[in-house]
């Protein structure tokens, strides 16, 4: 399969044309291109991929919304829409691991010492109040700096100078931990930020699990070969051969800027933080690169992380119920699984499972397998008729989750509460759900008595 973003549109194109619009107006980065996509998004019910070809300020073109679509990302995997999470289980439990190449178009052109400006890129201001231009699709690439592991992950970057951005790096996470030894030898951490991939690429990096497993090796397992990695001009790190952008880059220790205020995707902006330091040490470049960019906390966004994260809670929940029906993530710091229950107890167990398995998880509620975890109507009916919360309530104090919850009382502590609304002591012996006798429901045809 080809690794690089360009043949990926041109497959978009082919499969559905309407499915990918050109916008050579000029527009404004600083706000209309946000504009522009949620407003397709709700008004016209169309969420199709966006290449801006004229954008205030740069030379270089915009493409967003590139996820906004389930059976697009399906593609991307190869794979039927309905075979969207087998296949990207498939690429956890059968990773292929990378292959380092001599040369990439990503080295087209190469920007060191005072060439490096960020500022040539589009400065693209996503929503209201936000506090300056932001890299949203970004991704990192990067070692610990005592082994020979490797993480990927998106992270955002404020733009604060010609070479100088903000990282965010959630507290607990891979590259936090990394940052973090290496801040404790008083060492930079060399890392790339990658921009503009295919979208096997973006899927694989958001895969969720231990440290020591290796997102190139998802990423080759989605694209079905070894991930092409080039050397960086300026460290070891090694970056995708046949990305758009490249920015080669090291986090400085023991060094904070103020980043935000910045709308999250809780759909929040909590103001002004203080974040990491990153510092540009060169620019690589396709000739003709083209900029991507994730309208945060829409669709484009929330459909790529919850395909990593959907597959990651199933595999978990798994390996604990081995009768897990289905996964869903529905929003924020939720997920939604049901199982065919065998034995009490069960749905207490997959909550523990889903929270040991995600540290963004906040609420788990777990069902039986008849009600459809896509449907939220069912699930809140399964907690109001199965579900008796001085019961089936779990609480967990004072653990970690996300530092972007609004509720928490300081940053990235966290409540956690599981909702066990499975049927006790079994579906089997539960009160029966009505229904239409079967030999009725077969007999009845709707066109025996309705044009
Ligand atoms: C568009 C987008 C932006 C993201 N921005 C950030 C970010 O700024 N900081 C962060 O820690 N995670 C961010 N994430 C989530 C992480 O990429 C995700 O949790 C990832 O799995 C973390 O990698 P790790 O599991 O290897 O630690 C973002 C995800 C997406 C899809
Ligand atoms: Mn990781």
């Amino acid at each position: 399969m080809a690794q690089d973003l360009r043949s990926y549109l041109d497959l978009v194109k082919r499969r559905k044309p309407g499915d990918f619009e050109i916008v050579s107006k000029p527009v404004d980065p600083r706000y209309e291109i946000t504009a522009l996509v949620v407003k397709l998004e709700r008004e016209a019910k169309r969420r199709p991929v966006l290449l801006f070809e004229n954008v205030t300020g740069t030379k270089f073109p915009v493409l967003t919304n590139l996820h906004a679509s389930r059976p697009r990302l399906a593609a991307a995997m190869n794979a039927a829409p309905e075979a969207t999470q087998a296949t990207y289980l498939r690429a956890m439990d059968k990773p292929i691991a990378p292959k380092v190449v001599a040369a990439g178009p990503v080295h087209e052109v190469v920007l060191k010492g005072d060439r490096v400006n960020l500022y040539d890129l589009p400065q693209i201001v996503h929503h209201e109040g936000d506090s300056g231009a932001y890299v949203t699709a970004a991704i990192s690439f990067a070692k610990d700096p005592t082994r020979e592991i490797w993480n990927c992950a998106y992270n955002r970057l404020q733009i604060k100078g010609r070479d100088r951005t903000s990282i965010h790096l959630t507290t607990g996470k891979h590259l936090w931990e990394f940052q973090r030894i290496a801040e404790a030898r008083n060492e930079p951490l060399p890392l790339a930020l990658v921009i503009g991939v295919h979208p096997a690429i973006a899927l694989g990096a958001l895969a969720i699990g231990s440290i020591d497993e290796d997102e190139r090796g998802i990423m080759g397992g989605l694209l079905g070969e070894p991930l092409e990695l080039v050397k960086c001009q300026t460290s070891d790190v090694l970056v995708p051969a046949h990305a758009e952008i490249v920015l080669e880059c090291e986090i400085l220790p023991r060094q904070r800027t103020p980043e935000g205020p910045f709308g999250e995707f809780t759909g929040y902006s909590l103001g002004e933080r203080q974040r990491e330091v990153v510092r540009v040490n060169a620019i690589t470049h396709r000739r003709d690169a083209i900029f991507q960019d994730i309208t945060v906390a829409h669709l484009d966004h929330m459909l790529l992380s919850t395909i990593p994260m959907e597959a990651n809670l199933f595999r978990a929940v798994r390996a604990m119920v081995p009768s897990v029906k289905a996964v869903r993530v529905p929003g924020p710091f939720t997920c939604f699984v049901s199982i065919e229950q065998r034995i009490p107890g069960q749905g207490k167990n997959a909550i523990l499972a889903a929270f040991g398995a995600d540290l963004y998880m906040k609420r788990v509620v777990v069902v039986d397998d008849d009600v459809d975890v896509f449907d939220d109507r069912q699930v809140n009916w399964a907690i109001a008729t199965r579900c008796q919360p001085d019961r089936d309530l779990t609480i967990i104090t004072n653990a970690r989750g996300s530092d972007l919850d609004p509720s928490a009382r300081e940053d990235g502590m966290s409540a956690k509460w599981g909702v066990d609304a499975t049927a006790k002591p079994s579906l089997a012996s539960y009160t029966p759900r009505h229904r239409v006798p079967p030999d009725v429901w077969e007999r009845m045809k709707l066109k025996d008595f309705f044009a």
